[in-house]
């Protein structure tokens, strides 16, 4: 989404890809050029989604069923929309997100073998309709991806085994076969974060968003 106002921009990929460390490098650099930015992530953007993240991650949660699972992401992003991206738009901020509905698709679609078309209603209703202008594909292989992302702790999703790891990256690159005008692919396995930002810019002022 793009209004007079706001601009609504998402960062995707597999775990490990950088997506944390590319907005903080965006943002400061958007707001040297006098916007305002609101940074933000799913799971956990809001202090109602701290405490559904704090579930969701959890890895003594084994029992956890797939469905469960589906609706605590989709509430994290119905009060996520309704509180911070949606205002921060109306105000005219850009606002840069970690992860939203394509997440949704590549780990409840190819992780947790839900069907596609019933994913497509409920990311359109938990985000209020609301979608990306553009989204940034940050691409890293299983094992980069994993070896930069493992802390001491390992979250619920990190103890998922390769095959599952896989077949998310299959499902976001399809993602970006389909939609390659929203969707932009970055590989980020090699080079210096700088040269990613680097990218990430000269996308931005390509697309005209940013000048
Ligand atoms: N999930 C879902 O299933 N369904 C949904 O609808 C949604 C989410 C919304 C949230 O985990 C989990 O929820 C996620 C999907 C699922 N699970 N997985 N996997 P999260 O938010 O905790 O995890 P994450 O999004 O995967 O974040 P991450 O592991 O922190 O990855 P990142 O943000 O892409 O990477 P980073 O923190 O920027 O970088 C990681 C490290 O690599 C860090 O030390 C950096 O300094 C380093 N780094 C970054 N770039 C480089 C380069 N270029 N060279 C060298 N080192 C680098």
């Amino acid at each position: 989404m793009s209004t007079d106002k706001g601009i609504f921009i998402t960062f995707e990929g597999p775990e490990g890809g950088g997506k944390t460390t590319q907005i903080q490098h965006l943002s400061q650099f958007i707001q040297q050029q006098g916007r305002q930015v609101v940074v933000t992530r799913e799971p956990g953007g809001t202090g109602i989604g701290i405490s559904i993240r704090n579930i969701l991650l959890d890895p003594s949660f084994e029992e956890i069923d797939r469905r469960t699972e589906l609706l605590l992401f989709l509430a994290d992003r119905a009060q996520h929309v309704h509180e911070v991206i949606l205002p921060g738009l109306e105000a005219g901020k850009v606002v840069l997100c970690d992860r939203f509905i394509d997440s949704t698709v590549a780990y409840q679609v190819a992780g947790r073998g839900f069907d596609p078309s019933l994913i497509a209603i409920l990311n359109d209703f938990s985000a209020h309709q609301l979608k990306p202008i553009l989204t940034f594909l940050l691409d890293v292989d299983y094992k980069t991806g994993i070896q930069r992302a493992t802390r001491v702790y390992q979250d619920r999703f990190e103890l998922e085994k390769q095959t599952f790891h896989e077949r998310i990256r299959g499902q976001y690159l399809a993602i970006h076969a389909k939609e390659p005008d929203r969707m932009i692919k970055i590989e980020t396995g090699v080079d210096s974060i700088d040269v990613i930002q680097s990218r990430i810019r000269d996308a931005l002022i390509r697309t005209g968003l940013l000048s």
